[in-house]
């Protein structure tokens, strides 16, 4: 049995690239660090009433962070404290971008991410995750610094997420696939259990929010109830499967196959979810990975980024689903 640690990994990866610094390794290995400090958090979670930590203080007399803050610090604190790697960083718990510039000169990456989805499912032990994007620091001068960050989803030069669930697993794409690993806990080690990981393409589960089918528009609704049709030859009706926890449902639409869609509505008319930290890391790996991105119109890696927070409608998934709920979108099936 080959049994292979994500440190091990990505330094093999990183040897087919002759020119590597070894700064992206150590960048990836200090998430995978702080994903495992996170994660170990999150399986806590369930105690802090039972153990009383759930005034201001815990019983140390510590403050007690909310999850998602907790987590938004110990990613900075590690990657700010690493190998020097990041030249700046964007959190969606943070307004502006945060630039290192001034405290690790030098820096060449750049870094966004969701420090913890679906953080107001914890309390009913529903998975988890930290969604991460990486890019390269624009070389020209004249980029102003709040631009660094907002750069096509095309750019990423690594993206991924760890998806804190049954176990724990890291889940990126760098370029050359897209690997998975387990953490063993015993070990404390992130094992590669998903190697190469493809997602079929086409798939039997959608994954939507139907309670907002009122407020959808008529391509949308038209394909959702396409897909709820009885068709045997065709493969149809189609099982629904929503969590409501994005990386979790993500996570097991890319192992099963399907499509997950959050589309505009008249309530979300740009979408609920964020391009820079949510959407793009995930349509780079969704790609790698053999599937599709979509707003609808437009491929999500394609996209210019107006801002760090910027929503999108995002329809992620299994190729032959993907192309077959934009052409409900466009207009240019109408059954
Ligand atoms: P948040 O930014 O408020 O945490 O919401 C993000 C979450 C995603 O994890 C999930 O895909 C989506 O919101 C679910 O939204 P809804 O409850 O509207 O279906």
């Amino acid at each position: 049995m080959s049994f292979k640690t994500i440190d091990r990994h990505i330094i093999d990866m990183e040897r087919t690239h002759p020119e590597a610094t070894g700064e992206l390794s150590g960048l990836l290995t200090d998430i995978a660090l702080a994903g495992k400090i996170i994660g170990h958090e999150v399986n806590r979670a369930g105690l802090v009433d039972v153990l009383g930590l759930t005034g201001t203080e815990n019983v140390h007399g510590e403050a007690v962070k909310k999850l998602d803050i907790f987590s938004h610090d110990t990613l900075v604190n590690i990657i700010s404290g690493g190998r020097g790697e990041i030249y700046m960083l964007g959190s969606e718990e943070m307004e502006h971008p945060l630039s290192l510039k001034d405290t690790i000169p030098g820096g060449k990456y750049i870094i966004n991410f969701d420090p913890l989805d679906g953080s107001s499912n914890i309390d009913a032990n529903v998975s988890v995750g930290t969604i991460f994007s990486i890019l390269r620091k624009y070389p020209n001068a004249n980029v102003s610094e709040t631009d660094m960050c907002r750069q096509r989803g095309i750019q990423q030069v690594a993206a991924g997420y760890i998806i804190y669930g049954s176990s724990t697993m890291f889940v990126y794409t760098a370029g050359q696939g897209v690997h998975g690993f387990t953490l063993d806990p015993g070990l404390g080690e992130f094992i590669l259990s998903h190697e190469h990981i493809q997602t079929p393409k086409r798939g039997k589960m959608y994954s939507i929010n139907e309670g907002n089918s009122n407020k959808w528009n008529d391509g949308v609704r038209r394909y959702i109830s396409y897909l709820k049709e009885d068709n045997s030859a065709d493969k149809r009706p189609y099982s629904a499967r929503y969590i409501g926890s994005l990386v979790a449902d993500f996570h097991r639409n890319l192992l099963y196959g399907g499509i997950f869609l959050y589309p505009e509505d008249k309530t979300n008319p740009e979408g609920k979810l964020r391009l820079l930290y949510e959407a793009n890391p995930l349509a780079m790996l969704i790609e790698h990975a053999g599937g599709l991105a979509s707003d609808g119109h437009r491929r999500i890696l394609e996209i210019d980024p107006a801002d760090l927070h910027q929503r999108v409608p995002l329809i992620i998934g299994s190729q032959y689903d993907v192309e077959l709920a934009c052409k409900f979108i466009q207009g240019k099936i109408s059954t």
